[in-house]
């Protein structure tokens, strides 16, 4: 494959850590980057050092990317000066319109940004089919609902030329890929449960942005609620459940994506898991069971486990390189539209 020039939208946790990743990664050349506060464009390929050691400890609160309106609608807590403290980067009060701009030069956009408002995303997706861009774009958001909206855009992302890989992260992400292919043993899906486990102890500050939608899960909040929660707010619910937070029934979008492709229907697929924010083990193993009839007659469960020891950092930003990568080989050859991270499995 010939190199792919990627743009990241938003340098909190996950933007930087994907940067940190795409070094390792073979044919990735990020060109861009940007906060609220500021762009780093070098099309000859960004100092990915230079930009991690500027951001690295001055993000904002939530991550580096949620609310605040600035001009463009990237939204954040805090006040810190995130990107543009790299010597790379100039500040604007348009982030986002600043990165379409160079959408000729972009073959793929990792959207790195929490979704508290449930359009937000979606909503980005048609700026840049506004503007014409023909490429890539991946998102790790996590809500079910999300979907539809993305789906309503379709045509426009398609007549563009945007083939959009939605929910790309770890769940959803990497464990709906993992449930597709472990559902190939069978002919019927009888229940598939993730669970997962994530130890965030040192990581928090980083991944303040993901604990805030986490938190949106609770029984007692939804993504209004949490997206106006403050710092202070957000100790106080850690402290109350002594820094180890279980989530039942979460909304994430693994359950509408293995059903668009086939695979079972939404409501035979659960994701929960644990959030240890005192430890960095993590407080369980992250588990996929695929629970389905053989064409034999057979009822077994396939279970994919992931490493304790492998972080959530690597979990998330591997796969959503891995997905953007996929997803550029289908752009390449005129495969436009929206995609979940199941159907680029083997078919059920
Ligand atoms: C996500 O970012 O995909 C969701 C988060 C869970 C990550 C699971 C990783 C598991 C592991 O590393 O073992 C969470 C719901 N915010």
């Amino acid at each position: 494959m010939n190199d792919i020039n990627f743009a990241i939208l938003g340098t909190g946790g996950i933007g930087r850590r994907a940067l940190e990743v795409s070094v390792a990664k073979d044919e990735l050349m990020p060109i861009a980057a940007c906060d609220r506060h500021g762009i780093a464009v070098d099309h000859g390929g960004l100092d990915v050092d230079e930009l991690l050691a500027a951001t690295e400890g001055n993000i904002a609160s939530d991550g580096g990317t949620a609310i605040e309106s600035s001009g463009d609608g990237i939204k954040e807590h805090g006040d810190d000066k995130g990107v543009v403290t790299s010597r790379q980067a100039v500040s604007t009060e348009t982030p986002i319109e600043d990165i379409i701009a160079e959408h000729e030069a972009i073959d793929a956009v990792l959207i790195a940004l929490p979704n508290l408002e449930h359009d937000f995303i979606p909503n980005i997706a048609e700026r840049f089919a506004d503007a014409g861009y023909e490429g890539v774009l991946v998102d790790v958001l996590k809500r079910s609902r999300v979907i539809g909206m993305l789906d309503e855009r379709e045509e426009q992302l398609e007549e563009s030329g945007i083939t959009f890989v939605c929910g790309a992260g770890a769940t959803p992400g990497l464990l709906t890929g993992a449930a597709a292919l472990a559902s190939q043993s069978f002919v019927e899906i009888e229940e598939i449960e993730i669970w997962w486990g994530v130890g965030l102890k040192s990581g928090y500050e980083d991944n303040r942005g993901t604990v805030r939608e986490d938190i949106a899960h609770l029984p007692d909040y939804d993504i209004e609620s949490a997206r106006d929660l403050s710092d202070e707010d957000i100790e106080e619910i850690v402290d109350a459940h002594d820094g180890v937070i279980k989530f039942n029934d979460m909304e994430h979008a693994d359950d509408v994506l293995l059903e668009r492709a086939g695979i079972c229907d939404t409501e035979d697929v659960t994701v929960g898991g644990i959030l240890d924010l005192r430890n960095d083990q993590k407080p369980t193993t992250t588990t996929v069971k695929v629970t389905g009839r053989t064409f034999d007659g057979d009822v077994g469960t396939n279970t994919f486990e992931l490493d304790d020891d492998t972080s959530m950092e690597a979990n998330v930003n591997g796969p959503a390189l891995g997905y953007l990568k996929a997803a550029v080989r289908r752009n390449r050859t005129d495969d436009y539209g929206v995609y979940g991270p199941a159907e680029l499995m083997p078919g059920f």
